[in-house]
């Protein structure tokens, strides 16, 4: 327990991030056992959707987007290659990404030869269970939290009639977007497929039913670039759309929170408050929201034509004002939102903040935003989550974050230092775990 030197804090800082094993709370991945839904190896990794938006910023005239989305995926590879890593530097986040990737999987050779046949020779070698277990330890993720959506048949299947296996490095997370989008079609078709009645009650039992087959961490969902929450004001709730500013509540559901068939569609913020909320709170799951997409801006590029907003960081504090029993864990999407949030954050203690989402995921903004919130909270937050859709991306996102993290709170420790404090490896060691895992896991246990 001796305290450390000025002069040791950045290496010990260093070497506490490399070793710590982190909880990545977010997450697209799923285990070997869901099949073709588990995306891994070179060409997943060349056609992550960050990269397909890198690509159609330059790509030919003649490459329309839907004639390369016809294209097979080792196609689309070879295009985001050729375009990306050979004819341009691959300097942005997601094409150095690929690079760590395969630099710490021992590739080194082909990297220098740019060699994509003989990448892909390595990994058509791979067995996917052992690869997956080799991924996890390389990128030293202790589990994952999968993002598990039962309104997907191609996903429900693998939870109904017999829950697949997977090993423990997978938790699962029930995500409900199209409550939260008002998308009442895809709910009512799900109810009826299942025998649920079409009613706000049928909709509250589709969930536990679902809660009891996932065993889920969290609800979760993010929000609508045009989503509003007004609030909690009596039965029947004041929740609106902001297409239209109607109330919902009576209106648009019939009885309030009561079991009578749904004639017009409910908006979003009312499935929240009245099906979301009270399925929740009675099983006691803290809610995940993500704020701030804007999705199908460029409708053509399919997921890699979402765009950002800034959300309204209101809406999040209206609802840890109206649902203090309800645990809330979010991220924002849009840096100008980050400051409001970790203001937010420190007001309520039912709100943990996680993670540099998605365009905050570069390491300029990943800097600014954990100097900001060790500033503001202390390590009463989660500095990353990883967002990864393909399993080899957790040793790159995870790699570069640790590195930018370390070097921020290398920064913090030495300004501590500066007023006398001393501080010892166990301590750093402690502060490390708590922002990449341990602080949620304590939120989710309070
Ligand atoms: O979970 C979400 O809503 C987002 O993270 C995704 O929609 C997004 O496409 C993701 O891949 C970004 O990193
Ligand atoms: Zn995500």
């Amino acid at each position: 327990m001796r305290p450390l030197r000025p002069g040791e804090i950045a290496r010990v800082v260093r070497d506490e991030m490399e070793r710590v094993q982190v909880v990545d709370l977010h997450t697209h991945l799923f285990p070997p056992s869901h099949g073709d839904l588990m995306l891994w190896g070179i060409d997943d990794l060349l056609t992550y959707h960050y990269l397909i938006a890198e690509y159609f910023q330059t790509a030919p005239r003649a490459m329309a987007p839907a004639s390369f989305f016809a294209r097979p995926k080792a196609f689309q590879a070879d295009m985001i290659w050729a375009a990306l890593f050979v004819q341009r530097s691959p300097l942005s986040e997601a094409c150095k990404g690929v690079l760590t990737t395969l630099e710490k999987l021992g590739l080194r050779q082909e990297l220098r030869a740019r060699d994509l046949s003989g990448i892909r020779r390595w990994f058509a070698e791979q067995d996917p269970d052992a690869y997956c277990e080799k991924v996890f330890s390389l990128a030293g993720v202790k589990y994952c939290v999968m993002t598990n959506i039962p309104f997907d048949p191609t996903e429900a299947k693998h939870w109904r009639p017999a829950k697949k296996a997977y090993t423990r490095r997978f938790r699962s997370a029930l995500r409900v977007d199209p409550l939260l989008k008002g998308d009442w079609e895809t709910v009512s078709a799900c109810l009826t497929a299942a025998n649920y009645p079409q009613t706000l009650e049928g909709a509250r039992q589709y969930l536990r039913d679902w809660a009891e087959t996932m065993q889920p961490e969290y609800l979760m969902a993010s929000t609508p670039h045009d989503f509003q929450y007004a609030g909690k004001e009596g039965d029947g709730g004041s929740c609106q759309s902001s297409k239209d500013g109607k109330k919902g509540g009576q209106e648009g559901i019939g009885q309030g929170c009561g079991v009578t068939m749904i004639d017009k569609s409910p908006k979003g913020a009312e499935l929240l408050e009245k099906v979301l909320i009270p399925v929740a709170e009675e099983l006691s799951l803290p809610i995940a929201m993500k704020l701030g997409a804007h999705r199908a801006v460029n409708p053509s590029l399919g997921t890699a034509g979402d765009g950002l907003v800034a959300a309204d960081v209101g809406d999040l504090r209206r609802l840890c004002t109206a649902h203090p029993q309800v645990k809330f864990l979010a991220t924002f999407l849009a840096r100008v939102s980050q400051h409001e949030a970790a203001v937010l954050a420190n007001k309520f203690p039912n709100l943990h903040l996680y993670g540099c989402w998605w365009y905050c995921n570069n390491p300029s903004i990943i800097r600014e935003i954990t100097a900001m919130r060790l500033e503001i909270l202390g390590t009463a937050f989660t500095a990353q989550h990883s967002d990864a859709r393909v399993l080899d991306q957790l040793i790159y996102k995870w790699s570069h974050s640790r590195r930018v993290i370390g070097e921020v709170l290398a920064g913090e420790y030495v300004s501590l230092a500066q007023t006398g404090w001393k501080l010892t490896r166990e301590e750093v060691r402690r502060d490390v775990e708590r922002l990449l895992g341990g602080a949620y896991e304590e939120f989710m246990q309070k």
